[in-house]
């Protein structure tokens, strides 16, 4: 057996998403066969004691306690951004001039000022980069895609898609600090514009193309809060709903809806799209099924078909079980570091990249301006 080139990570992060991106670091050559084998080099974290519990965990060489220093180190091919959006635009920066290759959750940045400014330094350095919109590599997902691509729905009409959750909803909960800084607008950036509504906005434009223009609305239910880092109460500055309704480059129309209040919700992602010949839908919480109606069926036999991606010839299933057996949400970032080993072994670009990161925040930041100047605003960088 020839020996894979070895592809050291420096992970910065141990919440949440450091977990999801650990394991698909860790599975992702064990299943699909890539031109280099990632190495849990380093995470980095503020407090030693747990960062050095979710190393062990996790099977990460050595910890560092300042992401400074992780990047500093000459032994790390990839720095990989699993921290809470206000410090992803110094770290992704600050890689990219050390001439890192760099994966970053989304959002992007807090904004697409940021967002730019991580892309230019990307560009200057010349290094790959990837941000962490896995949905686009649900199977079911990336057929529709491939549906789309060999043009089997004509000229689209609508779009729709909702991320629907109901965690937030309780006045007790307070906001900021490890796990709430979602809930803190100086750290995430938005509500769920930047944290939900960029899921669905990534996919449409990859779907679907550009949006040209955006009428929004949005609402924070509950006004005050306590901050877990200061015990007192402070005014609640994310939007906790956002709703918008927009217009496509190809002409299509679309709606969009997020929120955390909606009760009985834990994470539905839901999209459909409908066009002159061809019509699909999916969701989350079904994510192996695509519905899927086309037209030119024989009148008779016409319906929606209920697909279960589960089969060899199905994207991403040849790698997994037997046909009929169902994969899940963490296979989504395995598929992901997957095709960014891949890519970076022929030498071939990644997405989404971050200038296609770029592209969601000047949609996430026209959502917000609307939602305040009651206007349509157009979208940038078209
Ligand atoms: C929020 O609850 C959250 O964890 C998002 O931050 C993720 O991006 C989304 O995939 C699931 O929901």
């Amino acid at each position: 057996m020839t020996q894979k080139k070895q592809l050291n990570v420096g992970l910065v992060g141990y919440g949440f998403m450091g977990r999801t991106h650990s394991n698909a670091f860790l599975q992702a050559g064990r299943f699909f066969d890539l031109p280099y084998r990632p190495v849990l080099k380093a995470v980095c974290a503020r407090n030693p004691e747990r960062v050095a519990s979710f190393a062990e965990n996790w099977g990460y060489e050595s910890i560092e306690t300042d992401w400074q220093a992780l990047v500093a180190r000459k032994d790390i091919d990839l720095i990989d951004i699993a921290s809470p959006n206000n410090t992803h635009a110094e770290i992704a920066i600050a890689a990219a001039k050390a001439g890192k290759m760099v994966m970053c959750e989304k959002p992007l940045g807090r904004t697409a000022d940021e967002a730019l400014a991580m892309v230019e330094a990307v560009e200057a350095a010349g290094v790959p980069n990837m941000v962490w919109y896995n949905y686009r590599r649900v199977p079911a997902v990336m057929m529709l895609k491939d549906l789309l691509d060999e043009d089997r729905f004509g000229r689209i009409f609508h779009y729709r898609s909702q991320f629907l959750q109901d965690w937030t909803i309780s006045q007790d909960l307070p906001q900021g600090g490890e796990g709430l800084w979602r809930l803190d607008a100086s750290v995430s950036g938005s509500g769920v514009t930047g944290d939900l509504l960029a899921h669905n906005i990534d996919m449409a434009l990859w779907l679907n193309g550009p949006i040209v223009e955006v009428s929004a609305m949005t609402q924070t239910f509950i006004k005050e809060r306590k901050h877990s880092l200061t015990g007192e109460m402070h005014p609640v500055t994310i939007d906790d709903a956002s709703a918008f309704m927009c217009r496509f480059q190809n002409g299509s129309l679309a709606l969009f809806e997020a929120t955390r209040y909606a009760r009985g919700h834990k994470a539905l992602f839901t999209l459909e799209i409908n066009g002159e010949k061809a019509s699909a839908s999916w969701d989350l919480h079904d994510l192996h099924r695509l519905e899927y109606f086309d037209h030119r069926d024989e009148s008779r036999l016409r319906g929606w078909k209920d697909i279960h991606i589960t089969d060899g010839d199905h994207p991403y299933m040849k790698n997994w079980w037997v046909p009929g057996l169902q994969i899940g949400y963490e296979h989504t970032f395995i598929h992901q570091v997957a095709d960014f080993m891949q890519a970076v072994g022929d030498d071939k670009p990644i997405a989404p990249s971050f200038r296609d990161g770029l592209a969601t925040e000047y949609v996430t930041d026209a959502v917000l301006k609307s939602a305040t100047t009651k206007q349509w605003e157009k979208v940038l960088g078209n």
